[in-house]
């Protein structure tokens, strides 16, 4: 008879960070796991988990999971790899770091990582420490398809770019969604695992949920729908700053408490008036003038952007643009507003406080982009590889990534991946990545390794912490990342920096620590920056404060204090304490704004591509779950406006060609008037060939080959790619 046990964790797919329940059973150091259910204790998630979050049992279970180290066969083509030892593995890969190092230096040295090291606490510091400690410049992240535009408008605004303000949705009366979509994202840059009650009891309380997006989304549907068309927010929220300026409806007063510059930004919104971006953005001048009205009329209002504000081309003036009307309006920094989030892992704060969270400190080789907390936008990479010269970029680490299925123009870049002199990831599978990899290395789920969450937890209107042991033993030779990257950099003699954090704690402080003593592990900083950060235990000095040694004792973790206002003096770091509404960088930006208003469609590409997120998708990594690919309904569509497919001659359920400037790909075609005219949405990640039978035989196509990797069609101040209205054809098959 095999024994079964249940163990509580919680899950690290998605933000929200829903508690679980893991029915494991078998005998110890021989245990499968059986099931995975919602914590119906969950203090925050209260028996919610999504569809993904429960067949994660099939990726923790998956035979095609990679679970020995993996090498290029000699002279293989991409994909072609025999199992080795891990002590040939890390030998050969250390030597030829090695060798790369001596002969280039160790700028000629990167990584990218991927979405889940978001919530992979020892991979992101451990990854960063073997960096820093070749003094590179060469890193790159999802973070320039995703979420950099709205740290670059920290940045600027508040000096502080860790920072990611959100929406307090406990009791604001009005809430503008600018490109999101939580009821199927389930929350992102806003912890809240029970989203979709939490904007209900908006409604419920008379207030209001207003919903910008090209596609009537699945909020758009629930709450209140304002179509625009892709790639316009800048437009649409200049005029509503606009709108607040000549109908006299800012609130000078939190204006001039909190912030300076805001004739400057006045000034620049003179030009965009609702009349002269309507051509742009597709609203009704009216419903703006309405939209700015009825926002500043709001008793507590908050404006939350993701992703479909960040991936255009003005992605980091949207994002300001966002905060901005939040300050104009009186609500920034304001309980039922916008508030500022604070760490209790504070490792991104204090690394920003002794200057290491860098914004241009480095410039790249390639398009002079300026680096974003020390990276550089995805989209170059490529050229990055294949520039010679000094700092040419000629061996890369894959942390947990997918780049050529998530990043712009993947084929150039799956391209450029060959020509590497070393390339090593560490994965859950063989991806359409990795597959041009030297070796991919088996790393643990999260399921099989000790966690805490960092970033996420600050920006939630319910603070929550939690730690987590290992549910399960590595399946196979799996093994955390750290563990794999301490060890890498050991035999190549590289010794990994302790950031120079220490310095920023006060005295008494550091000598508590030094005290504790300071084996370097990840664990050990996890635990120094829980217990000097906010919440710590301040080795003693607090009683009941935060330490792993506490969290560890508290299965379900720990509610924190609830967020409150009047916290900006704190988060502010400009010398003159305010939030700057005119930074120096943006002035060139408006301008570009500016030229770009009377620009009209090429005729070649009629069209506007945008992505989509599907319930029983994560980004391009579960595909292979036969749970989640049940059923006729999943497979990969383009949608359509039946408008738009009469005129180009696309049937429903007919295969369709999409191009754009850079590629073409083709999909099948559904025609529904949930996207407006002119607009077609298609989900990103899909298009498989790689070590997933299952993901492979979906069909689809990578809809980022239609996207550009060109430096010119990059936004200039995060680097964001343009994977929100993109330029494209479409015909039938
Ligand atoms: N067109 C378009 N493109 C987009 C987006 C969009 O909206 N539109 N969204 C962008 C966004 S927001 C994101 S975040 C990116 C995602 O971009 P990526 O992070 O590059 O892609 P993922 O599909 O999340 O791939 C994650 C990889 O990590 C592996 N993995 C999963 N868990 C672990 C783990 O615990 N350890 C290790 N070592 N590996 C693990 C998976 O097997 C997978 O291969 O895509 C971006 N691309
Ligand atoms: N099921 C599922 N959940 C996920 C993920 C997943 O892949 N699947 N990925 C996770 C990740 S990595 C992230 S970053 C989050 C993202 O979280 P969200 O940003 O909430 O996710 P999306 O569904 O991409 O929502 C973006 C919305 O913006 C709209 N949009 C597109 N272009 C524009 C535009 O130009 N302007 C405006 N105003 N809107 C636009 C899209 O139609 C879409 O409805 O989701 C996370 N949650
Ligand atoms: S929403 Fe789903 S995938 Fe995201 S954390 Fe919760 S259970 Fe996991
Ligand atoms: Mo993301």
């Amino acid at each position: 008879m095999t024994s079964t046990r249940t163990a509580l964790t919680y899950c690290r797919i998605c933000e929200p960070l829903c508690g679980l329940v893991a029915a494991v059973e078998g005998e110890p150091g021989n245990e499968r796991l059986v099931s995975l259910r919602p914590d119906d204790e969950h203090p925050l998630s209260r028996g919610y988990a999504c569809p993904k979050g429960l067949a994660f049992a099939d990726v923790q279970n998956d035979p095609e999971r990679v679970l020995q180290p993996l090498r290029r066969v000699a002279g293989g083509a991409p994909g072609e790899f025999e199992q080795v030892t891990w002590d040939e593995a890390l030998g050969d890969i250390a030597a030829r770091l090695r060798e790369t190092i001596d002969t280039y230096g160790g700028t000629s040295v990167g990584q990218f990582f991927g979405n889940p090291v978001g919530f992979n606490v020892t991979a992101a510091l451990w990854s960063g420490a073997l960096m820093t400690a070749l003094g590179t410049g060469h890193q790159y992240s999802v973070g320039s398809q995703d979420i950099n535009s709205r740290y670059v408008a920290s940045k600027l605004l508040y000096d502080s770019i860790s920072q990611v303000p959100f929406p307090d949705l406990r009791s604001t009366d009005f809430l503008l969604v600018v490109g999101a979509n939580p009821l199927v994202s389930r929350g992102s840059g806003v912890r809240a695992p029970r989203v979709k009650e939490h904007l209900s009891a908006i409604t419920a309380r008379g207030g209001r949920v207003v919903v910008l997006d090209p596609r009537r989304s699945e909020t758009a549907r629930a709450f209140e729908h304002v179509s625009v068309e892709p790639d316009s927010d800048a437009f649409l929220l200049a005029s509503v700053v606009q709108v607040l300026a000549e109908e006299d409806l800012v609130a000078w007063d939190a204006v001039a408490a909190q912030s300076v510059g805001v004739e400057t930004l006045l000034d620049a919104v003179k030009h965009f008036p609702p009349e002269a971006t309507a051509a742009r953005t597709g609203v009704d001048p009216a419903t703006v003038r309405v939209l700015a009205r009825d926002l500043a009329a709001a008793p507590r209002a908050a404006v939350y952007g993701r992703t479909g504000s960040c991936l255009g081309r003005h992605a980091t003036l949207t994002s300001v643009l966002i905060d901005a009307l939040a300050l104009l309006t009186g609500n920034l920094d304001r309980e039922g507003g916008v508030l500022l989030g604070q760490a209790v892992v504070p490792f991104e704060e204090v690394a920003e406080k002794a200057g290491r969270l860098t914004y241009d400190a480095q410039r790249s080789r390639v398009g002079d982009f300026p680096d974003v907390m020390g990276t550089w936008p995805a989209a170059i990479m490529a050229e990055e590889i294949r520039t010679p010269g000094p700092g040419q970029l000629r061996a890369l680490f894959v942390l947990a990534g997918n780049p050529v299925l998530t990043s712009p123009d993947g084929p150039h870049l799956a391209d450029a991946l060959e020509e590497l002199d070393l390339l090593v990831s560490l994965d859950l599978y063989v991806n359409e990545t990795n597959r041009h990899a030297d070796y991919v290395l088996p790393a643990t789920t999260w399921l099989e390794r000790e966690d805490v969450p960092f970033a996420i937890v600050a920006s939630s209107p319910w603070p929550h912490v939690q730690h987590t042991t290992a549910v399960l033993a590595p399946a196979g030779e799996a093994r955390p990342e750290w563990e794999v990257i301490d060890e890498v950099a050991r035999r190549a003699g590289i010794t990994l920096l302790l950031p120079a954090w220490l310095g920023t704690l006060t005295a008494p402080l550091r000598y508590a620590a030094r005290r504790v003593g300071l084996r370097t592990t990840p664990w050990t900083l996890v635990d120094l920056l829980l217990r000097t950060g906010p919440h710590g235990d301040r080795f003693g000095l607090r009683r009941g404060g935060l330490s792993l040694r506490a969290l560890r004792s508290l299965p379900r973790g720990r509610m924190l204090p609830p967020p409150r206002g009047g916290r900006l003096a704190e988060v502010v770091r400009h010398p003159h304490g305010k939030v700057d509404l005119a930074p120096a960088q943006l002035a060139a930006e408006w301008d570009r704004l500016r030229s770009r208003l009377e620009e009209t469609r090429d005729p070649a590409y009629p069209l506007r591509m945008i992505g989509l997120r599907e319930m029983r998708s994560q980004n391009s990594w579960m595909h292979n779950s036969p749970t989640l690919m049940k059923g006729r309904n999943r497979r990969h569509t383009a949608r359509i406006h039946p408008d738009d497919a009469a005129v180009a001659g696309v049937v429903d359920g007919a295969p369709v060609r999409i191009r754009s400037a850079v590629g073409a790909i083709e999909t099948l075609a559904h025609l529904t008037d949930e996207v407006r005219p002119g607009t077609i949405a298609v989900p990103h990640g899909w298009g498989h060939a790689a070590g997933w039978s299952t993901a492979n035989a979906a069909g689809g196509a990578n809809s980022n080959e239609l996207a550009s990797s060109r430096v010119e069609d990059v936004e200039h101040l995060a680097g964001m790619a343009l994977l929100n209205g993109i330029p494209v054809a479409v015909e039938p098959v």
